[in-house]
């Protein structure tokens, strides 16, 4: 491994800044109070944080949905750290454990959240979702059953990958994905490959990808795709033939990672009778959608959001060696210093140097 369990490389060890929201746009490095962890939760001093395209998305638009960033907000919800202190009653955890941490604490008291299906409770508290402080800072506390302790064969940055690999786990058990599976998964971004790799990790036996742009392709087919398509037309069915003779048969289950019309069109199309079509991306509120032709099929789609219970599947996944480090190295683009937030932020959504996944160094 290639980070020590803590080093400490500043004089000043109460300095704490953050990468704050302040609005549409307005993006700054500031000071900021270096929490103390209440009863049950852990300071961490943070290690990798990932910028995600949502991240991007509030500091562009100041909102997604109905969520609105109307107070300054710390960005980064993908994130690893090392334990500096506990809070009282902290039973899983003691200082200098390196963490995965799960950025979303629902309730725990809702129906929901008794059931298991925390990811649905209303009163979700998640990083850098307005109005919830993310943990993109020097120091940064959190619930300490929401943290993770990780192996020594698990980098800190992909600890910070194993929240959108959570999301990839969530995805293929809700599309069932299993042995001998054929997999469509529509979009190459951050969020298709962390699918292929489970899907992959799952068994799937042929996993198709998809995408608009060659160069995310080839990093699709460096992860392990079977094989990959340009999308270059506007006929969905056309398309959806097209998957289906280049699989040799109908997929079983599609993934669609991109949130765009035209792609949900198409998964619905190319999936067998009788499978599943699971909608991951999110675009527009409304869409035209072949429901008909998905109804007389028996095509179930399903929604998903965020995950709940996939964090130790995917660390599992990560530590077995059953999704491969040097497959989810390909991912990560570029490395910046916390010092360089901005910058990093700037590459993100430009997509400069063919950028997939940024990832911050904090310590
Ligand atoms: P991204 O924008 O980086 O990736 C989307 C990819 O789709 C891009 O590579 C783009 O080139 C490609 N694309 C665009 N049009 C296409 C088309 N017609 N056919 C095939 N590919 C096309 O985004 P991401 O970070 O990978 O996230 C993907 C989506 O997942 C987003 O909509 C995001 O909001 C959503 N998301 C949802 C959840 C959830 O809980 N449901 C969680 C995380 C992310
Ligand atoms: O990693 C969690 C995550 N969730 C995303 C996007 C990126 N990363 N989602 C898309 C936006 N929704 S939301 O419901 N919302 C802003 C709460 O529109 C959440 C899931
Ligand atoms: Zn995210």
């Amino acid at each position: 491994m290639e980070e020590p369990v803590h080093k400490k490389t500043r004089t000043d060890d109460d300095d704490n800044v953050a990468l704050v929201l302040y609005g549409v746009d307005d993006l700054k490095m500031v000071p900021w109070e270096k929490p103390l962890p209440k009863p049950g939760e852990v300071l961490l001093r943070m290690q990798s944080v990932g910028i995600c395209g949502s991240d991007v998305h509030y500091w562009t638009a100041g909102r997604i949905g109905d969520f609105v960033v109307t107070s300054p907000m710390v960005m980064g919800h993908e994130a690893s750290g090392c334990v500096v202190a506990v809070g009282d009653g902290v039973k899983n955890l003691q200082v200098g454990d390196r963490v995965a941490i799960e950025p979303g604490v629902p309730c725990r008291h809702c129906d929901h959240c008794k059931q298991g299906t925390y990811n649905l409770c209303p009163d979700m508290r998640f990083c850098a979702t307005p109005p919830i402080h993310g943990s993109l800072a020097h120091y940064y506390c959190h619930d300490a059953d929401f943290c993770y302790k990780l192996p020594s064969n698990v980098s800190y940055d992909h600890a910070a990958l194993l929240e959108p690999l959570s999301v990839g786990v969530h995805a293929c058990q809700r599309a069932g994905v299993c042995l001998g599976s054929k997999v469509l998964i529509c979009g190459a971004g951050p969020i298709g490959l962390v699918c292929l790799l489970t899907a992959k990790a799952c068994g799937a036996a042929h996993v198709i990808v998809t995408d608009i742009v060659e160069q995310r392709l080839e990093v699709a087919m460096a992860m392990g795709a079977d094989q990959v398509i340009k999308v270059d037309t506007k006929d969905t069915q056309k398309l959806a033939n097209q998957i289906r003779e280049k699989m040799g048969g109908a997929p079983n289950m599609a993934i669609e990672c991109t949130g765009v019309e035209a792609s949900v069109s198409t998964a619905i199309y190319a999936t067998r009778s009788g499978g599943v079509v699971v909608l991951v991306g999110l675009g527009a509120a409304m869409a035209t959608i072949p429901i008909v032709n998905a109804s007389v099929r028996e095509v179930d789609i399903r929604g998903i959001f965020r995950y709940r219970n996939c964090y130790p599947v995917a660390l599992e996944m990560v530590s077995s060696g059953r999704v491969p480090a040097d497959k989810l190295d390909h991912m990560i683009t570029h490395h910046y210093k916390l010092a360089n937030s901005l910058e990093a932020f700037e590459t993100a959504k430009t997509g400069r140097g063919g950028a997939i996944k940024v990832m911050i160094h904090c310590d």
